[in-house]
């Protein structure tokens, strides 16, 4: 969709400081479990606020790279896991932008499970949507945030889901897929993802077919944005009688 905010267009990166924004960000986590319809409800989001600057951060581009021997043995290892994630580096790139600061996203390669490439240069914009399994376990993380989803799908259209995409988009076999769903996707959901619905402000039963859920965000952001505009106008409005007494 053409509102996300892209990235290393020459013109935006030469003037970077200029593109500093007087508004906070709105920041929205969207958590869940494994193909829960995460992206699709965030898509559905962003094509919702088509007049809006819309930036996307998913928690996968932070995955820490695997040495080659892990690598090799990547079937033993939990992407799961909170500790699979450089949450530090996600904090400081979500950090300069709450501030109105461009910042660096790695990439990540799922083939290799290593960053790779230079990453990607996002701007600051009005709306950032921060999205990823474990989007909602870490305080740190949930602070810089006005508004948290959790979307909600049952645990076999889930597994059903995963198995399609992993065969289909990632070249793995079935066998492979059910063997890390039980030694480590379904045992992680369990003890951190599920756990930090508690900390959402909005669950979302169905992921993006609940058309009802979705219409009320939009609604609450483009609220939240029309007051950021307020305090603006207000702002100005109160220096005008100071610069009248001098
Ligand atoms: P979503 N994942 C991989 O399969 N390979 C990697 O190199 C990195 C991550 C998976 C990860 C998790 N788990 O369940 C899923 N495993 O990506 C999260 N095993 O992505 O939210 O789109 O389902
Ligand atoms: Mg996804």
């Amino acid at each position: 969709s053409s509102n996300i905010v892209n990235d290393q267009s020459p013109s935006q990166q030469d003037n970077a400081p200029a593109q500093k924004s007087s508004k906070v960000p709105f920041i929205i986590g969207v958590a869940g479990g494994t193909a829960s319809g995460k992206t699709t409800v965030c898509n559905v989001i962003i094509s919702r606020l088509h007049d809006q600057r819309v930036s996307l951060i998913n928690q996968d581009s932070f995955y820490r790279s695997l040495s080659d021997e892990q690598s090799a043995n990547a079937q033993d290892y939990n992407f799961d896991h909170p500790d699979s994630f450089n949450t530090e580096l996600l904090l400081s790139c979500m950090e300069r932008l709450k501030k109105g600061q461009p910042a660096n996203i790695p990439d990540y390669d799922y083939k290799i499970h290593k960053n790779s490439g230079p990453g990607r240069m996002v701007n600051p914009s009005d709306v950032i949507i921060l999205e990823g399994i474990l989007v909602l376990h870490d305080t740190r993380v949930r602070d810089l945030m006005s508004m948290k989803i959790f979307v909600d799908s049952d645990s076999d259209v889930r597994l059903g889901r995963r198995i399609k995409r992993d065969t289909v988009e990632r070249g793995r076999n079935i066998q492979y897929v059910l063997d890390q769903y039980d030694r480590h996707v379904k045992p992680s959901f369990e003890e951190f993802i599920l756990p930090s619905k508690k900390h959402a402000d909005i669950i979302i039963p169905r992921g993006s077919d609940n058309d009802v859920a979705i219409d009320l965000i939009v609604q609450h952001i483009r609220t939240k944005l029309g007051q950021h505009d307020l305090c603006k106008i207000y702002q100005n409005l109160f220096v005008i009688p100071s610069t009248f007494q001098i």
